[in-house]
């Protein structure tokens, strides 16, 4: 009975150390453990053996029952502990893979050359004035010293909505619209905003543009502001040791009128294809603001003066980046866009 005993240990122990998963163990648990199992009905024998042998038989019985459990129980610890091992494989994340990259935007090359045109002005006091892109002929022309008729209308011919309603070409109905909001009060003002002319578009021009136009109005208002205020702008746009100079020209809402150049940032003055061997790059119109303009703003002429200025801003930004077709600006290719990259300032 002893040997049997043995015999039964080494088999249960063998299909324990076999079993490879759960289901399997449990067969083997019920097989020898369970109320039909052997080492049951071994027990249920000791009725026939001597009582001298009872207990020693009893002893070995427990002992071959406690082997066999202790065993099964360490194989379903492993069997689950591998079980876990399995899954935290199969769920794995590998934290080590590149993140995809984040596509960081940066602003466009005109919204650049406005900002840093409404940066330097605030800093010396302007306001930001908007208006209507849909504006009156009035604003757009009366107001500006263009009568109906004036042949210099032709020269800003524009996409009419009705006989006295179209897309505004200049921001200057802006600052007509700012004079008489301020009812005489002096004031410091640009004006950045779209405007509309009825060109063909080619490498130089568009129907649509970016204007940022300056306006002082106030009493001893001087030629002489004004130009220290245009040196400004154009050691601020294209580097401090630039120079500017003044020539006469002509606007219907500014007399005098001028336009300002600056020495050529590429060659210093010298001579380049940038500025087409003259020195000079032709940057801005400017003038003293016309008595009649200052009179229908609502400021008496012989009190207030005022000077006022004209920046295009796609030619800024053209000169300023080397781009060489307006077109570029409005295509919104982002091989073109993302030239332009996240600088701070
Ligand atoms: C240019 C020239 C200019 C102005 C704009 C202006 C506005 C008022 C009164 C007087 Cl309300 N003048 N604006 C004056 C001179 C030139 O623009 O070439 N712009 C792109």
């Amino acid at each position: 009975m002893e040997q049997q005993l043995k015999q039964l240990e080494l088999e249960a122990l063998a299909k324990i150390e076999a079993a490879s998963n759960l289901k399997e163990l449990n067969e083997v648990r019920v097989a020898y453990l369970g109320k039909k199992g052997p080492i049951t009905d071994l027990l249920k024998g000791m009725g026939k053996l001597s009582p001298e042998e009872r207990p020693k038989m009893g002893a070995l019985v427990n002992t071959v029952r406690e082997h066999v459990t202790e065993k099964l129980e360490t194989k379903v610890a492993h069997l689950e502990e591998q079980a876990v091992l399995e899954q935290l494989e199969k769920e794995a994340i590998d934290v080590t893979l590149p993140g995809r990259p984040v596509r960081v935007g940066n602003r466009h090359p005109l919204t650049r050359v406005v900002e840093e045109i409404e940066d330097l002005f605030l800093s010396m006091g302007y306001e930001i004035a908007e208006g209507p892109e849909v504006e009156k002929d009035y604003y757009n022309f009366e107001a500006l010293n263009l009568p109906k008729g004036h042949p210099a209308r032709d020269m800003q011919d524009t996409f009419y909505i009705t006989e006295e309603t179209l897309l505004r070409t200049h921001t200057s109905p802006v600052q007509a619209r700012t004079m008489i909001e301020k009812k005489g009060e002096p004031f410091r003002i640009i004006c950045p905003g779209k405007v509309f002319r009825r060109d063909n578009d080619d490498a130089t021009h568009s129907h649509q543009f970016m204007q940022v136009e300056g306006l002082v109005v106030g009493e001893n208002i001087r030629m002489s502001d004004l130009k220290g205020t245009l040196d400004i702008i154009a050691k601020k746009m294209f580097g401090a040791d630039r120079e500017i100079r003044l020539r006469p020209s002509f606007f219907p809402f500014t007399e005098p009128s001028v336009e300002m150049d600056i020495s050529c940032f590429k060659c210093g003055g010298s001579g380049c294809n940038v500025c087409k061997h003259t020195g000079w790059i032709e940057i801005l119109g400017a003038g003293m603001v016309h008595p009649n303009v200052l009179e229908m703003g609502g400021y008496d002429p012989k009190k207030y003066s005022g000077f006022a200025f004209g920046i295009g801003a796609e030619r800024i930004a053209m000169l300023k980046y080397g781009v060489e077709d307006i077109r570029h600006f409005y295509t919104n290719d982002t091989r073109f866009i993302s030239q332009f990259q996240r600088t701070e300032g």
